[in-house]
């Protein structure tokens, strides 16, 4: 089947034949959200187990992220709802110390999918930029990402940034990334945690509402 077939090439870094079998998936009426999720995503999270058991290493974790990012790239115009107005909008971006970037880049897919204009701040972003960000583009929608357990408590210092600035109530604080939860978004004082970037779309659309 074809999604297995996205997901076994994803695995294998083949960046050309992973964008090949998504643009054929796409055109033989597969929903999207199957490709991503049962192709595109399920391939990454194989990969990630490998690398958690220290049986591929950061090269092929490489390849396979380019390949992700090249297929996920394919479906992006097909999640933005045509002719959306800009819903509102928001700034994005993973955390200082952290470089992970594939679950961001998704939320700025679903984000934009969803109408809203995202300013992507990319990775390693300190909770001073995302002030700076804040008020230069007048801009109440925070999202953080963290991917790493030494990351994660960024987060809190994001909080306390828009704190010291004098603006925590004029922001809405949202966070996720795989090892963020609801308990610790309540313990830092964060307003939303969502677990996936659909989930965290679809809140930040109801906060702009
Ligand atoms: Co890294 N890495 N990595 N890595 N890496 C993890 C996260 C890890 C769990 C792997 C493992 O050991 N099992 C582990 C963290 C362990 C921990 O913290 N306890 C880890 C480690 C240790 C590291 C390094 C320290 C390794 C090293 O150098 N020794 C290093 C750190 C570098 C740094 O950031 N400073 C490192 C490096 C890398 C690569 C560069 C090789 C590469 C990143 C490439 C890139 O992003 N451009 C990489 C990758 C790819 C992974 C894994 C394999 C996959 C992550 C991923 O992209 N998943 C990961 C293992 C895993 O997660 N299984 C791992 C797919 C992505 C779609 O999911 O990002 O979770 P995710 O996003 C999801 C949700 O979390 C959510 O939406 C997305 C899906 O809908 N979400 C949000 C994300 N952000 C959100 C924000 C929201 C809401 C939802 O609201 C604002």
């Amino acid at each position: 089947m074809i999604l297995d077939d996205i997901s076994l090439k994803l695995q294998a870094g083949k960046a050309k034949e992973v964008k090949v079998l998504v643009q054929q998936a796409i055109d033989e009426g597969v929903p999207v959200e199957d490709i991503l999720n049962k192709g595109l995503l399920h391939g990454m999270g194989i990969v990630g187990e490998k690398f958690k058991n220290n049986e591929v290493f950061v090269p092929e974790v490489l390849v396979s992220a380019r390949a992700m990012n090249i297929g996920a790239s394919l479906l992006k115009p097909l999640m933005a709802e045509a002719g959306v107005e800009a819903k509102g909008k928001a700034i994005l971006g993973t955390v200082k110390g952290d470089l992970h970037d594939i679950g961001k880049n998704l939320v700025k897919m679903m984000l934009e999918g969803k109408g809203l204009e995202v300013i992507d701040l990319g990775t390693d972003v300190s909770p001073e930029a995302f002030v700076q960000a804040a008020k230069d583009n007048n801009c109440s929608i925070i999202c953080c990402s963290a991917l790493l357990t030494t990351t994660m408590g960024v987060m809190a210092d994001v909080v306390k940034a828009f704190e010291d600035a004098g603006m925590r109530d004029q922001v809405k604080i949202m966070i996720g990334g795989a090892p963020v939860t609801e308990a610790f978004c309540q313990q830092i004082g964060a307003d939303i945690y969502t677990p996936d970037a659909t989930s965290c779309a679809n809140a930040a659309v109801s906060l702009c509402n």
